[in-house]
């Protein structure tokens, strides 16, 4: 007898509604959700990895101690006691800020690990702190708190009622698009194109989502500042400025000084940075002003580059000044059920302090992970001797893997909170493995306040944890009650405990925030409509919304004055060589879907792309082995020529490079291929964020001899 069961997948932020088909607390098939009014059955191939993760025989269940007999099994209590105990002895000896963190992509699509770790992280009292926002989307945060006041007011695109998208850096159609939660975003960009509007994608590869665009434009990588100001000095030049109902949050001041910045902007400079011609440059900025609604939206292309903090601001500043915010059709806020955005309003938390090693800027609380492996290897106060892992696999995922793989052998001790023996966790000294996805209760906490329409979602567990085994959340209380055992007085002890336990529930949790939010919500409503509840498309709702003191938008922070002034001294192109970008593919997740035979079957994906010419110059052919050199490293990797590729960069996916000794990984070790980051140089961060370059890398390239 099969049951049917619904829930979210959680793997991106598409939030795609599931029908799963359970048998014997199996899931014997994964469909999509017809009667999902937000992903209307949409599902990509990945859905099917929820089953292959759970099924995994390397995927571990029990917390395992590294011993020198190999992994060894130990108990939740062993594990528990000797972690906290190790922690605490090395903070008492060598300060709080010998114990580093680092969380990794998944800890914000967990409901668990969403609600808990803040707090967790909080309990161990130190200052390094990393995540995988310094290799993502740390421009978007800092735009959004300081200009709008919180650094979750991230504006999504609306795309379902725009007429003019514009797309810069970004893969919607592999990447299941990011920061803009739009299941089946495929059929959306169809719909824009069918109504009379236009899709252009900029793009130093001709990618999926550029194939299905109305339109093309290569770019040179890292030069999209040039175009967003050549684009807002045209906006101001043709007086295409429409403030329309935004005209009351604005200082007109702050519109003059961009207006005088812009006023004599070196369009053909632009030009030859971007390698975009002036002409395109103009007819590109003429079809969005006269579009009834557009939007300019930039990710990951954008948000890793060297200016990717500055762009995304201008990208703000070009939606804004053209009437394009707030609006149907354009850039909007979200009003979610669970609103991360309540409550009081922080004040911008950047450069309170700085790392210790190479002077880069704090950010929410975080250090740049660009700088992780220096403060594990470089002795001194201060230094990190113990780390923290949960949910991140950082040596595949940020720059520089080889420095960090040797920064994390030679610690003291390291705790991993993760599913897999990979290339990050072999370091760990003990492994604390949560629950599966079908296994555990669901709620996007994060994507419903990203979404392209404002939707609520909750998925209960699909199938009966393993008995013994325990869900993020539980490690992590239970984790966080041992830490604090010893450096509490008795009744602040126990005042925590009551807390923990009211809160050691995520439904609570849960109903709390909806009970706060601004849409009618509860658990039990939730419960019922298990397709999901929609609340209908994005509201305009500024300047409540805003959460600056002033209730005004910040047009012009003083970050990005400065950061202005570091653009203009940057004029020439020196000739760099080629350049290296990275890719995704639709049946990958990072560095961890590889263990499953049906992502990685198939034509080999790790490779280089490279375009014709370039691989002329060099006398490669395709499907030989090239070497590929960087500052930091080098990779041997077979090569495919395309032009798709724009002529002077070359691009590698990343997440691969399974082959180190030491992983548990069965099938993915052999797909091994090689990992980008090895390549990516750990020094080549955005000045103003500290956010890693990931692409725009230099690189050489030359016919290796194997
Ligand atoms: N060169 C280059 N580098 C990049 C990128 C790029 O485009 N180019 N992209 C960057 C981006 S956008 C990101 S987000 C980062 C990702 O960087 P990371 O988050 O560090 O890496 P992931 O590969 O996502 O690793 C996720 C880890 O979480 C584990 N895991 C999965 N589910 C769970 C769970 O429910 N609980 C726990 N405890 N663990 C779980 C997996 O086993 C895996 O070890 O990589 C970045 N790195
Ligand atoms: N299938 C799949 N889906 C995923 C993931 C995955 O690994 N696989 N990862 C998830 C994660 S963690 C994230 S953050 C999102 C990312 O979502 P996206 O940002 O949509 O994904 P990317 O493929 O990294 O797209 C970045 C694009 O920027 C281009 N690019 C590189 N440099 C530049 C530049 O300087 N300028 C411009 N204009 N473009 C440039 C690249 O060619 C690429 O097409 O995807 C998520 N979804
Ligand atoms: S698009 Fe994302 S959410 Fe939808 S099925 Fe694929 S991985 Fe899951
Ligand atoms: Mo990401």
């Amino acid at each position: 007898m099969s049951t049917t069961h619904y829930r979210t997948c959680n793997l991106c932020e598409a939030l795609c509604g599931l029908e799963i088909q359970v048998e014997k607390n199996k899931a014997t098939s994964i469909r999509g959700d017809k009667n999902d009014p937000f992903s209307r059955g949409h599902i990509c191939p990945k859905a099917m990895a929820l089953k292959d993760l759970h099924e995994d025989p390397n995927r571990l269940k029990f917390p395992v101690k590294r011993t020198e007999n190999g992994w060894q099994r130990i108990s939740w209590e062993e594990a528990i006691e000797e972690t906290a105990t190790r922690i605490l002895d090395i903070q008492a000896k060598h300060g709080v800020n010998a114990v580093g963190v680092y969380q990794g992509n998944p800890s914000i699509h967990n409901l668990g690990t969403a609600l808990f770790s803040p707090q967790f992280v909080r309990s161990l009292k130190t200052k390094n702190r990393f995540s995988a926002t310094s290799v993502d989307q740390l421009a978007h945060h800092l735009a959004g708190v300081y200009m709008f006041g919180h650094s979750f007011l991230l504006p999504v695109p609306d795309i379902d009622r725009t007429d003019f998208w514009l797309i810069l850096g970004g893969n919607p159609l592999v990447s299941n698009g990011s920061l803009m939660t739009s299941p089946d975003v495929g059929k959306r960009l169809r719909a824009i194109k069918e109504r009379g509007g236009k899709v252009v994608v900029v793009d130093p590869r001709r990618t999926e989502t550029a194939d299905k665009a109305s339109q093309h434009l290569f770019i040179r990588p890292g030069t999209d500042i040039w175009l967003l100001l050549a684009m807002i000095h045209l906006v101001f030049k043709e007086n295409k400025v429409n403030l329309g109902h935004l005209a009351a949050c604005l200082e007109a001041s702050q519109i003059q000084e961009i207006k005088d910045f812009v006023a004599d902007f070196p369009l053909d400079l632009a030009a030859q940075k971007t390698g975009i011609p002036r002409e395109e440059l103009q007819a590109l900025t003429q079809a969005f002003c006269q579009a009834n609604s557009a939007v300019c939206y930039g990710r990951l292309g954008v948000s890793t580059v060297e200016f990717g903090g500055l762009s995304h601001w201008a990208l703000c500043v070009l939606n804004i000044l053209t009437g394009n915010f707030d609006t149907p059709g354009g850039a909007m806020f979200t009003t979610p059920a669970f609103d991360l955005v309540r409550g009081p309003r922080p004040r911008p938390s950047f450069r309170r302090w700085h790392s210790r090693v190479r002077g880069l800027p704090e950010f929410g609380g975080e250090l740049p992970a660009a700088t992780l492996a220096e403060e594990i290897l470089e002795p001194g106060e201060g230094q990190i001797r113990a780390m923290v892992t949960s949910c991140g696999n950082p040596v595949l995922s940020t720059p520089n893997g080889q420095q960090l793989d040797k920064a994390l052998e030679s610690l003291e001790f390291m705790v991993s909170i993760d599913i897999y023996i990979n290339e990050t966790t072999r370091h760990a000294d003990i492994i604390l493995p949560p629950a599966s996805g079908l296994e555990t209760a669901h709620y996007g906490v994060a994507f419903h306040n990203l979404a392209i329409r404002n939707t609520a979602r909750y998925s209960e567990p699909t199938v009966e944890k393993e008995e013994g085994t325990k869900f993020d959340w539980e490690i992590i209380l239970a984790l966080q009650q041992a830490i604090q055992r010893d450096n509490l007085p008795e009744d602040e002890m126990q005042r925590q405990k009551q807390m923990m336990y009211y809160y050691a529930n995520p439904e609570i949790l849960l109903e709390m925030g909806f009970a706060k939010g601004p849409q009618e919500l509860n658990m039990k409503r939730l419960k019922e409509n298990v397709h999901g509840i929609d609340f209908g498309p994005l509201q305009s709702q500024l300047p409540e919304r805003l959460m600056t003191s002033d209730k005004k938008i910040n047009l012009l922070p003083d970050i990005y004055k400065e950061d202005l002034k570091r653009l203009m001294t940057k004029k020439e192109n020196k000739d760099e060589g080629l350049l290296l970008i990275g890719r995704r593919h639709l049946r990958s997740n990072n560095s961890w879907l590889h263990n499953s035979y049906r992502m990685v079957k198939g034509r080999e994906r790790c490779t280089l792309l490279i375009h014709p010419d370039d691989a002329a110059k060099r006398g490669l052919e395709n499907g030989q082995v090239a070497s590929v050199k960087s500052r930091v490293g080098e990779v041997l990797i077979p090569v495919e020529i395309s032009d798709e590729m724009k002529q002077g960069v070359v691009s590698i996916p990343h997440g691969w490079g399974h082959g180190r000794k030491g992983v548990q990984l069965d099938v993915a070790q052999a797909n091994a291929g090689v990992s980008a980051n090895d390549l990516v140089d750990e020094m080549g961060v955005d000045a103003l964020t500290g956010a890693a370059i990931l692409n725009g890398v230099p690189v050489e390239v030359f016919p290796s001899n194997l």
